[in-house]
């Protein structure tokens, strides 16, 4: 037997992990680290699941290469040399718009994603780049971006300190929390509220941190940000603002709010005029607040314009970059890529739509265009890292039919799944136990400063592959190197761009490996003069203090103040304002998600499926009554039609059906989530529809039809 200390690298909240192996290297047991000094020995239960995802029998061992319309397994070697010549076809006829790349949401946690994707991206320079970000928290970094100069600069609750939460569109009782990196968010909610503070949760449905919540409303949904508008109008109207900062956009953003009174906010959100208003008075009145806005707000039409607001009223009350209130976390490993240049979108559109890029990309919500129409710049090839978009797009049936006329397609990935069956080329990452696992992106959001290293568990087998090396070899074929360099290669390519301006660090790096040695590199670069020995030497994780104020260092706008009133964002006002002329829709569907689930990948477990785990549809008993359903409804929209199994719930507001996502499992090569397939909720979202600011995708209020079976 032997002890094992690891991060989780499941979520965003990276909790340490005390694992027992048996002399086989399998998992006996895991439990929460209680040494850890940021999660203090939390688990959830997906956490405590990780033996049985690292070893699930259907993880691929092998690269698995498509001969005569069928994958078979293949040496890396044949895998690399398919790459080489699929891509380099393509890209020789059609240039390298013609590759596209998608990078998924677990490449914003995995090393290899870190320290690849920019590279990878530069490297094809293709307009064409993908990420889960644009279905997922882009209105975010784009309101960040315009407000502070940095889109990277997420302004995160200090959770740990504040007086007073709102808390819109999240849910992070059962989520574990997003863009706040916060081990055991329930125990610190509960905390707040132990210290006499308030938590006010804004949700069509009352979920578990509704529960919890001191105060729980309904709100129609997609309407957060007549809400938001509401309570920064309350807050001039009644001489509440109490701005400590120099900022422009003042005046702008008052009149831009006078329009939405309390009782305009009623009609278009249905939150009572004088709940606004006491909204607004609370968070001015309490020592400290923070306004906290996630996935129901951003995957939403107006999702940028909530995000702004968020900031705005957190600005507005004094709670920007003060303790107890939003704050900016210091990373251990990243300041040195902050640009210092503000931020602005547009540096090109997409070909069919016309959708501005952001940060470097455009939105997933175009890709089946770009794929299916013709022209110059048609995307005809496509490389998939950690992404099943089959499931997690909008409108993903039309785009997993155009995977399927793609000409080539390359995915790293340790599944056969709804995205991966489309590939020539798949290329397996190994277990998770076999992998390094080190949180760059995710410092950026912890609501305390913190850093752990966690090497590889288990050695790799002779025939494997670390993922950092598949995405080498990957960067090395797309720069024109071929098929046969060693990955080393592109590893000594990194170091020496990131250590040019410091090549005296070179000779003192002590990893094992290359990417160890990149991450020795940028801790010795970093703002707490780490090192990976220093990791190394605190196994449990290093606590880096609270999060202090920061702003000044991090503010890069043209004017060097916070703009209040960004004017792209100010253009979108109107169309906030012409919606309100437009009637409600009767029915809309909703999200959610379940403590045992992430996105569309952990359906293989046993232990996380079944129980109330499961792709139902929840509806209000009123509205089971009102359509007269059964057992089972069919749910249609512009986009799709589903049926499903319904579940009614009071759970859940009167004219609003809730359906979880990444389920419809009946094409995956994944075998307990092909036995209780489920539905793609994403059959219903409509690609059509995005947030116009950020590209990003709605999946929250989507106009529906519910009829019985
Ligand atoms: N257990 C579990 N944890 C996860 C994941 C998972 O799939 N399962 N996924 C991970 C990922 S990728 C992310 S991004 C995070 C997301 O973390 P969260 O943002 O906490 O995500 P959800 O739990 O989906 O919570 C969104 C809430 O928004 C509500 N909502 C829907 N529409 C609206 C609306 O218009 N207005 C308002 N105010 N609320 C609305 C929904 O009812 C839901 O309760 O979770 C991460 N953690
Ligand atoms: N309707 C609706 N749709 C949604 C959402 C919603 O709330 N509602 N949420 C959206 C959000 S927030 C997100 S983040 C996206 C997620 O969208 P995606 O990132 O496209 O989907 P995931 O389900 O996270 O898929 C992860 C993929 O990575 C693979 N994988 C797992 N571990 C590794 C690894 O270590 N390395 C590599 N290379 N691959 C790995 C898995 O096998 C899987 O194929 O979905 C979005 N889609
Ligand atoms: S909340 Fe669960 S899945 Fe997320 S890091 Fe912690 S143990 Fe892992
Ligand atoms: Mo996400």
């Amino acid at each position: 037997m032997k002890t094992a200390l690891r991060t989780c690298p499941l979520c965003e909240t990276s909790c340490g992990l005390r694992l027992t192996l048996d002399d086989a290297g399998s998992v006996l047991r895991v439990e929460g680290d209680q040494d850890d000094p940021f999660s203090k020995g939390f688990i959830c239960p997906k956490g405590a699941a990780l033996g049985q995802l690292d070893e699930d029998p259907d993880r691929l061992t092998r690269p698995l290469v498509r001969v005569d319309g069928e994958l078979r397994p293949a040496s890396w070697e044949e895998a690399f040399a398919e790459v080489h010549r699929g891509l380099g076809e393509i890209m020789a006829a059609h240039g390298r718009d013609a590759v596209a790349l998608y990078f998924g949401n677990p490449t914003f946690h995995t090393m290899a994603g870190f320290l690849y994707r920019q590279p990878l991206t530069q490297t094809l320079g293709s307009r064409n780049v993908y990420s889960a970000g644009t279905i997922d928290q882009m209105p975010k970094h784009v309101a960040s971006g315009l407000m502070f100069g940095d889109p990277m600069a997420v302004a995160v609750p200090d959770l740990d300190r504040t007086d007073y939460m709102l808390i819109l569109g999240a849910n992070p009782v059962e989520s574990n929390g997003s863009l706040c990196v916060a081990p055991n968010f329930k125990g610190r909610l509960r905390a707040l509220q132990e210290r006499g503070g308030k938590v006010v949760v804004v949700d069509p449905r009352r979920t578990r941190t509704a529960e919890l919540a001191d105060e729980h409303l309904f709100i129609r949904p997609g309407t957060d940000a007549y809400l938001l508008f509401g309570i920064v109008h309350t807050l001039f109207a009644e001489g509440l603002t109490s701005l400590d900062m120099e900022v422009t956009g003042l005046p702008e953003l008052r009149s831009l709010a006078s329009d939405f009174t309390p009782e305009v906010v009623e009609r278009a959100c249905g939150v009572p005029a004088a709940t606004t208003v006491r909204l607004a008075r609370e968070i001015a009145a309490a020592p400290s607040a923070s306004v906290y806005a996630r996935i129901g707000t951003c995957t939403a039409e107006f999702g940028s314009t909530a995000q702004w607001l968020v900031d705005v009223i957190n600005a507005l009350t004094g709670n920007l970059d003060r303790a107890g209130g939003v704050m900016f976390a210091k990373t251990a490993g990243l300041e040195i890529f902050r640009s210092g240049q503000p931020f602005a979108t547009g540096a090109w559109h997409s070909r069919v739509r016309g959708l501005p890029e952001v940060l470097g990309e455009i939105p997933v919500a175009t890709m089946a265009d770009e794929i299916e129409t013709p022209g110059e710049g048609q995307v005809r090839a496509l490389l998939t890292v950690g992404g099943n978009p089959a499931l997690s797009a909008p409108g993903a049936p039309r785009l997993a039919r155009a995977l399927s006329g793609l000409d080539f397609m390359v995915c790293v990935d340790p599944y056969l799944n709804e995205t991966t069956r489309h590939a020539n080329v798949i290329l397996p990452p190994p277990r998770i136990l076999q992998s390094p696992h080190f949180d760059f992106l995710v410092q950026i959001i912890m609501v305390r400063n913190y850093a752990r290293f966690s090497p590889p568990v288990l050695p790799l087998g002779q025939d494997q592959r670390s993922e950092a090396s598949i995405l080498a070899k990957l960067l090395l074929i797309l720069s024109g190197q071929g098929p046969d360099v060693g990955p080393e290669v592109a590893e000594e390519m990194l170091l020496g761009q990131l250590l040019a301006a410091a090549p005296g660090l070179r000779d003192g790096l002590d990893g094992a490996d290359g990417t160890e040695n990149i991450l020795d590199a940028l801790l010795k670069l970093g703002s707490y003069g780490l090192s990976l020995d220093a990791m190394r030497q605190a196994p449990h994780g290093l606590d880096l203090g609270p999060l202090q104020p920061r702003l000044e260092e991090i503010l890069c706008t043209a004017s060097g103040k916070v703009d209040l009133a960004p004017a792209v964002l100010a253009a979108d006002v109107s169309r906030l304002l012409d919606r309100l002329r437009d009637p409600a829709p009767e029915m809309v569907l909703i999200g959610r998600r379940h403590l045992r689930s992430n996105n569309s990948w952990m359906h293989n477990v046993p232990s996380l499926v079944g129980g109330s785990n499961r792709c139902t549809l929840h509806v209000h008993p009123r509205d089971v009554a009102r359509f007269g359903l059964g057992d089972r409804a069919r749910v249609k929209s512009a986009a799709g039609e589903v049926e499903v199994s319904v579940e009614a719930t009071e759970t859940v507001m009167p004219g609003v059906v809730s359906l979880p996502h990444g389920w419809g499992h009946e094409d995956s090569g994944q075998a307990v989530a092909r036995s209780n397939p489920g539905v793609n909720a994403n059959a219903l979202t409509d690609e059509l529809v995005v947030d116009p600011v950020s590209g990003n995708a709605v999946f929250n209020g989507v106009p529906v039809q519910v009829l019985p079976v």
